[in-house]
């Protein structure tokens, strides 16, 4: 099949999520083409059956905001009728759905029906989607889509929710490639940020308010009054000069480091003893999930679709957003043994399997097989 993949190229679950798919599409030998506006950070393969389209905006004084949506449109309608392409999938509703949608129009004028799956990601739907300067065109968008996934119960709970939506939402969820994933720690690093052998808490975030960094810090803070540890932050964003801010209000900068946005995150999870996410909502969590894979239990609140993920008391630990102290207690429970660390380390790597590639890449090529049928019959 010849599949368009249209996503946000930068540092954030949705494009890692739709990159991995397109990698392991390609490798199973479908015609894979990535259409965003600049090479998506995961895309370090580039095999055979990998294309990139670049969407570049033409800059014009006039333009104050500039039509993203607009030129989106135009490249997949070139897309699709220079590559011939079976399906568009559109990763992020915002604007990707309304974009394939008007190229869906355009082609039908010239005799091309090209039908076009949404995924829906997060906060395209519990943060930025339902806000009503988005709402009438993200519903109508869904509503339109020849399918439209969601990457977890939750998600499509809370779509249901909020949205006037009149058609089958398909629970999809994320899913890892345990090969990209490393569990034997690099000495050398090990040495560098845990010279005393201390524990390594690793939280990792586009460091948006919604992540709630600060709790993370909270956490920190006192769990290293009970036993010695470090913490690792990987990324950036809005909220990380708080962060810092409130790392030297703490006194505990000397134990902390930010390592900023980094392009793989395998080397630091490996060093990791537990992974800490403190989200006000997550639809899924594919950082945590991440994690797991490098055998790294989480701790993690209880909010959207987190629960799917984390196993309360086996795979790591769920708390009510905001109970700084019940995660400490719950951190203090996976790390303060070996033992019981290396037990918890075992079953968040089981969990992780249960989202293995080999599981979840099927449900995506068998709703592709049913979409590019029925666009067919209607044809
Ligand atoms: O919030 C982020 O971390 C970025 C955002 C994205 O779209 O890139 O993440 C959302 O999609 C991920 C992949 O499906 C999910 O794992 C995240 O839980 C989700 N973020 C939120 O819901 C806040």
């Amino acid at each position: 099949m010849k599949i368009g993949i249209v996503l946000y190229p930068t540092y954030g679950g949705s494009g890692v999520v739709a990159t991995e798919l397109g990698m392991a599409l390609a490798k199973k030998g479908h015609e894979i083409h990535f259409i965003t506006y600049s090479l998506p950070i995961r895309l370090d393969e580039f095999g055979e059956n990998i294309f990139y389209h670049e969407v570049r905006i033409l800059d014009y004084p006039l333009f104050y905001y500039k039509p993203y949506e607009l030129v989106l449109t135009s490249k997949l309608v070139d897309v699709v009728k220079h590559e011939n392409l079976d399906l568009l999938h559109v990763h992020y509703a915002i604007p990707h759905a309304s974009a394939a949608y008007m190229a869906k129009q355009i082609l039908k004028t010239e005799g091309i029906h090209i039908p076009f799956i949404t995924t829906l990601h997060g906060t395209d739907i519990t943060l930025v989607g339902k806000d009503s300067s988005f709402e009438p065109v993200i519903t109508f968008a869904m509503n339109e889509s020849d399918a439209v996934t969601a990457v977890s119960k939750d998600l499509k709970k809370e779509t249901l929710t909020h949205f006037a939506v009149n058609r089958h939402i398909e629970v999809i969820p994320n899913f890892i490639n345990p090969e990209h994933y490393s569990t034997k720690p690099a000495e050398n690093l090990k040495k560098k940020y845990a010279p005393n052998g201390e524990r390594i808490l690793v939280h990792i975030s586009n460091f948006r308010r919604v992540k709630r960094v600060g709790d993370v810090a909270h956490v920190f803070a006192k769990l290293r009054e009970r036993i010695p540890c470090k913490l690792i932050y990987v990324g950036d964003g809005p909220e990380r000069p708080n962060i810092e801010q409130l790392c030297r209000k703490l006194g505990t900068c000397n134990d902390t480091e930010f390592l900023g946005k980094l392009r793989g995150i395998d080397q630091i999870l490996a060093l990791a003893d537990l992974f800490v996410l403190t989200s006000e909502t997550e639809s899924f969590g594919l950082a945590a999930l991440e994690a797991m894979a490098s055998n790294v239990p989480v701790i993690s609140t209880n909010a959207g679709g987190l629960p799917e993920v984390v196993e309360h008391g086996i795979s790591g630990f769920l708390s009510n957003v905001g109970d700084i102290d019940d995660m400490v207690e719950n951190a203090y429970t996976i790390l303060k043994s070996d033992e019981t660390l290396a037990n918890f380390r075992k079953n968040a790597n089981a969990r992780a399997h249960d989202f293995h590639l080999d599981k979840i890449l099927p449900q995506y090529e068998n709703l592709y097989a049913r979409v590019v049928e029925s666009n067919m019959i209607r044809e």
